[in-house]
């Protein structure tokens, strides 16, 4: 499948409500990928045999992330949509119980369920993204994280049979934006936030500064249905990794928990000639991408949820940053003794200068508020505004949260346990 690429402002993608200090720019048009201005981060693109061609393996080095079809196929995904679907059985069940709901909508697939579900317990679909463990218990997803057939693709990638399931996999559950929300969450009214929209970032960015210069190689791939371009498809700025470093990131500051690229660093990347990619994703075709390549959840304008999971490898010689997870899974190793257990090696540690909520940004983020507090106006009202729809949306949705929990606790997991005891290994 191609990627489509449109030439519109990234800013203008932004739905964390970073702190602007700047207003709204258009990405400069006609510019095609980032220059090399990368020390350091210069991976081998010879291929070993495997499924992606040279010119594949070439493109993901190069664009820093790649759409691949043909590897997986639709009934590849059909365990895992038929596990989706035995665990939302059970959780509307026990929502109906519990008088959370009065109608589960049994008879709905998947992307409509959730779509009902959603509209009288906006909390549910945050729950599920939320319970990594409850993830990581999937049986068919953890096959699949350890598929031979993409941990063929990923050694061509990482250069490396010695290849760990990084601790970040999400499974989102992308409930359609609000008809009232604008792209940049600025609306003042909690129930209009796109609390699942993810703003411009780099996955480094979630992690330790120590894990910048290792190469995660992601996947994304819908797991219910196909995902156009305006359902909730990615935009990857195409080249960005090639920065070679993880640019500053601000709190979304819209209920989101999420970071967002600073406008002055995405000001760097357009400079350099970065532009967006949009990339819809057929069912059983995925985008790999680069842990450096900035990227956005765009809006979901469709009617439907978009239900897709993402998950990470890299070489297991090399730091992982994740300090609040766990550490790497080994899937395979090219020792022949090598026998797989789901069991993850050490968290990193966290230096005591970073800050629990924001990571390594905290500081970014004081910086930024400060200097909007001194602009005084139009930014200072902004950001006192977005405070406050933080505050109003959490709260909203908090409750809805506390109340899946408190309803489906002795669910939990939910889904059948993998082999080992790798999900023993999460915090709850
Ligand atoms: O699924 C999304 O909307 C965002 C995914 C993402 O940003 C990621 O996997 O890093």
């Amino acid at each position: 499948m191609q990627c489509r690429r449109r030439l519109r402002g990234l800013i203008a993608h932004l739905s964390g409500g970073a702190i602007s200090t700047g207003g709204e720019r258009q990405l400069a048009r006609g510019a095609v990928g980032c220059p090399a201005t990368a020390a350091g981060r210069v991976h081998s693109s010879a291929s070993s045999a495997g499924p992606l061609s040279a010119a594949q393996v070439e493109q993901f080095h190069t664009d820093g992330f790649l759409v691949v079809d043909g590897i997986l196929s639709v009934d590849d995904l059909r365990p895992i949509q038929r596990a989706l679907e035995r665990k939302l059985d059970r959780i509307a069940d026990a929502l109906l119980q519990s008088g959370v709901i009065e109608n589960p909508h049994s008879e709905l697939p998947l992307e409509t369920r959730m779509e009902a579900l959603a509209q009288e317990v906006p909390g549910l679909p945050g729950a599920l993204h939320g319970d990594r463990s409850a993830v990581t218990a999937m049986r068919d997803l953890c096959e699949l994280w350890r598929a031979p057939v993409l941990l063929d693709m990923v050694e061509q990638l990482l250069a490396t049979p010695e290849i760990g399931a990084h601790s970040v996999i999400n499974l989102r559950i992308r409930t359609a934006t609000p008809p009232t929300a604008d792209d940049g969450n600025t609306l003042l009214d909690p129930a209009a936030v796109d609390l699942h929209r993810v703003p411009a970032h780099q996955d480094a960015a979630y992690l330790l500064p120590e894990a910048d210069n290792t190469l995660q190689v992601g996947i994304w791939l819908p797991v219910a249905a196909d995902v156009p371009a305006d359902g909730g498809a990615l935009s990857f700025l195409r080249g960005g990794h090639r920065f070679g470093r993880c640019l500053p990131h601000l709190s979304a500051q819209d209920g989101t928990g999420f970071l967002s690229l600073t406008d002055d660093a995405l000001g760097e990347l357009e400079a350099a000639g970065c532009v967006p990619v949009d990339c819809p994703v057929a069912l059983g075709s995925f985008v790999l991408f680069n842990n450096l390549v900035p990227h956005i959840g765009l809006p979901n304008h469709g009617s439907s949820t978009r239900w897709s999971v993402d998950m990470r490898w890299q070489a297991m010689d090399r730091p992982h940053g994740d300090d609040h997870n766990s550490g790497l899974v080994q899937l395979r190793s090219a020792d022949p003794d090598f026998k797989m257990q789901w069991v993850a090696g050490p968290k990193a540690t966290r230096p005591p200068e970073v800050s629990e909520f924001l990571g390594r940004w905290g500081e970014v983020t004081q910086e930024h508020a400060a200097r909007a507090e001194g602009e005084g106006g139009a930014a200072a009202a902004r950001r006192e505004a977005q405070l406050e729809l933080h505050a109003a949306s959490r709260e909203r949705v908090g409750a809805s949260t506390s109340k899946v929990k408190e309803a489906t606790k002795d669910l939990l997991p939910w889904a059948s346990a993998c082999p080992a005891r790798f999900w023993h290994e999460h915090e709850l």
